[in-house]
Order: C-alpha cells, then sequence, then structure tokens
C-alpha cells in the first residue's frame, strides 16, 4: 500500500537529517555531503513542504560572510523552484569546539556573548525566510559533573536568554516562537530541561512565556523511558506544542533518530491518533509541521537515504489512515464506552456543587458499594488495546 503525501500534510525535514554522512562517535562518514539545493529538489519530489536547518548545516562554522551569503542564495533560489518553505531553523551552539561546556549557559561568560549573538544573526535569517518556530535544542547545555554546574544559576542564564531573545523579538516585530527541545543526555552526561515536564515548568517563569513552547522529540522522551504520546498530549493540554520532532527510538539507550515507526509502533499509532484525531472535535489537535528529525543509518547509500526518507512519510501516513480505520470501528467505539474512555470527560463535581453537598450525598460515599469493584466488571482496557493492535496491523 502507498499512499501519496501532499503540501498539506506539512512534511518537514532538518537539512542535517538527510544530509547525515555517517559520521558516529566510533568511525568516520559512509556517505559524502549532501549539497542542499539537491536536498531541496529530492525533497520535493518526495512530498515534503518544508526544509529546516541549523545555521551550521547550511554554511559551515567559520565561513566568511561571502560564502555565508552564497548559500542563502542558493538555498533562497532552489526554495523558489520548488515551492518549498522553511516552516523551522536553529542554531548550533553544540559542534564547535567554542561550545564544549554549552552555549547559552557556558561557564564562560565570552562564550555565552557570542552564542547570543550566533543565536540573534540566524534568528534574523529565519525571519527573513519566513520561519514561524525557531527551535533550541540546547544539546551542550549541561554537564558531566555535579561539582562543575550550578544548576540553578544556570538555569538562571538559560532564563536570562530566553527574556532577551523574546524581548528582541517583539521589538523586531517578528512572527516567530520559540520552541525548547528537551533531551535527557547525550551529548552531556546530563542536559538542562531534559523532558517535557522540566522544559514546561521553566517556561512559566519567563518573561513572555507566550513566546516559548515545546519541540520534544519522540527519542528524547523515550530515552528518559517515558512514553512520548503521554507527554505530547499534556504538552498540548498546556498549548504548549509549537512544533514536533518524529523520529524512532527502542528502548532507553543511546540517541538513535531511526524513522518515524521504527520503534515503539504502539506508541506512534497512538501519537498519530492523538496529533490527527484528538482535536476537539475528532479532527487534528495539531496543525504545525509533522517534521522529521531522524538520521538515516550509517549502512545505507544515498539510495538509502531517500527511501528512509520516504518511509518516515510513509510511516506517517499508513498510521493516519489506520488511526482512521480504528475510530471509525462500531466495535473501538463500543469497547472505548465498554472502558468508561469517554465518562473521563464529565467533570467529577456536579455544576455549582459545594463541600456540603458533596458530604451530604450518600451514594458518593456511605451507600457507595466498593465490594461491588473486587469480582465485578473490568474495565476491557486489554480488548481496547488489541482492537488498536488488529487495526495497526491491518487486520480490520
Ligand atoms: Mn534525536
Amino acid at each position: 500500500m502507498s499512499l501519496t503525501p501532499t503540501k498539506d500534510d506539512k512534511f518537514s525535514f532538518g537539512l542535517w537529517t538527510i544530509g547525515y554522512n555517517g559520521a558516529d562517535p566510533f568511525g568516520g562518514p559512509t556517505r559524502p555531503a549532501l549539497d542542499v539545493v539537491h536536498v531541496v529538489d529530492k525533497l520535493a519530489e518526495i512530498g515534503a513542504y518544508g526544509l529546516t536547518f541549523h545555521d551550521d548545516d547550511l554554511f559551515a562554522f567559520g565561513s566568511t560572510d561571502a560564502e555565508r551569503q552564497t548559500q542563502i542564495d542558493r538555498l533562497k533560489g532552489a526554495l523558489d523552484d520548488t515551492g518549498l518553505i522553511v516552516p523551522m531553523a536553529t542554531t548550533n551552539l553544540f559542534s564547535a569546539p567554542v561550545f564544549k561546556d554549552g552555549g547559552l549557559t557556558s561557564n564562560d561568560r565570552d562564550v555565552r556573548r557570542y552564542a547570543l549573538r550566533k543565536l540573534l544573526r540566524n534568528l534574523d535569517l529565519a525571519a527573513e525566510l519566513g520561519a514561524k518556530t525557531y527551535v533550541a535544542w540546547g544539546g551542550r547545555e549541561g554537564a558531566e559533573y555535579d561539582s562543575a554546574k550550578d544548576i540553578r544559576v544556570a538555569l538562571e542564564r538559560y532564563k536570562e536568554a530566553f527574556n532577551f531573545l523574546g524581548q528582541y523579538v517583539l521589538d523586531k516585530g517578528y512572527d516567530i516562537r520559540f520552541a525548547i527541545e528537551p533531551k535527557p543526555n547525550e551529548p552531556r552526561g546530563d542536559i538542562l530541561l531534559p523532558t517535557v515536564g522540566h522544559a514546561l515548568a521553566f517556561i512559566n517563569e519567563l518573561d513572555h512565556p507566550e513566546l516559548v513552547g515545546l519541540n520534544p522529540e519522540v527519542g528524547h522522551e523515550q530515552m528518559a523511558g517515558l512514553n512520548f504520546q503521554a507527554g505530547i498530549a499534556q504538552a498540548l493540554w498546556h498549548g504548549k506544542l509549537y512544533h514536533i520532532d518524529l523520529n524512532g527510538q527502542r528502548g532507553i539507550k543511546y540517541d538513535q533518530d531511526l524513522v518515524f515507526g521504527h520503534g515503539d509502533l504502539h506508541n506512534a499509532f497512538a501519537l498519530v491518533d492523538l496529533l490527527e484525531n484528538g482535536g476537539p472535535n475528532g479532527g487534528p489537535a495539531y496543525d504545525g509541521p509533522r517534521h522529521f528529525d531522524y538520521k538515516p543509518s550509517r549502512t545505507e547509500d544515498e539510495t538509502g537515504v531517500w527511501d528512509s526518507a520516504k518511509a518516515n512519510i510513509q510511516t506517517y501516513l499508513l498510521l493516519k489512515e489506520r488511526a482512521k480505520a480504528f475510530r471509525n470501528d462500531p466495535e473501538v467505539q463500543e469497547a472505548l464506552e465498554a472502558a468508561k474512555v469517554n465518562e473521563l470527560a464529565v467533570p467529577t463535581l456536579n455544576e455549582g456543587e459545594t463541600v456540603a453537598d458533596l458530604v451530604a450525598d450518600r451514594s458518593a460515599f456511605e451507600d457507595f458499594d466498593t465490594d461491588a469493584y473486587y469480582g465485578g466488571k473490568g474495565f476491557g482496557f486489554v480488548r481496547l488495546q488489541q482492537l488498536a493492535t488488529e487495526h495497526l496491523l491491518g487486520a480490520r
């Protein structure tokens, strides 16, 4: 079965994803670098609508102004030729040696000031290219040793940076919001704002929390043993899902960046069901880019790179189709009803009910038969999960 993506599906890829040359801590590149113009042409061909990038993906760190401008102009030409857009951009504050102790939270103040300037420069470019989201993944913002980083002070510097950036965007009149990307570890031993929950709490401490949301990544939450779909549901509940990084991860280990769905497929199914069918009227709960932040495995040649890029799109579309079938199945609807999934939407208290009213309600406590729950009717959650599994496997 093959499904055809359209621009309305909003599939986007990072330049660093398909551009990954296979280098890892144990070996060098296994593929040559890909040119940005070629990448944009190929992405358009496979049905993507957007390209995202770090500054250093487009023009190498240390490029002259002229070299930088040449690459920007080449990207703009390719975007014009294909109709692709740049929905998101971000800054590399982790690769260059200067960032070995982080950028915005380096212990070295001069490095922090340099990091802010590098960030502002690419933020201007993002605005120029029409990006609406600016992602902040602080991969080097952290430490290996507890005594080496004062976490409370580092968070103060992080806050200072986001307040400064928020004010900059407001002063410039840019239509851009920031999206923090949590990750528990790698490359640092421990990274600041390690999970969705940590980042949500941090955002509440900022001067302009409305300008800052989240860009959660499947693998990053799963590296911490967390349920990604549940984290996304909470981010949506807070109104903070500004962007999303889709990929695959197999449990608590190094960041694998596999193709979306090539990890916890059940959770990927639940995630797509949430994004596409979890809205207030059964429609989409999220209308931003479906952004793939994966790495084509080191074993692949360029054909394998594009096969894996297409695999992300196909898996997403298949899961979307499967989730729709799941929602439309009368047996599933009956199982959801039997499991009281919909009853959770009924407020626990009656409208206007007071403490006295609840205490006076003998049916709520004195006459409530808790014994009936021993040996009584179960919820049938396993049956529901099996129905989901059968839809996921295409058996229904
Ligand atoms: Mn990752």
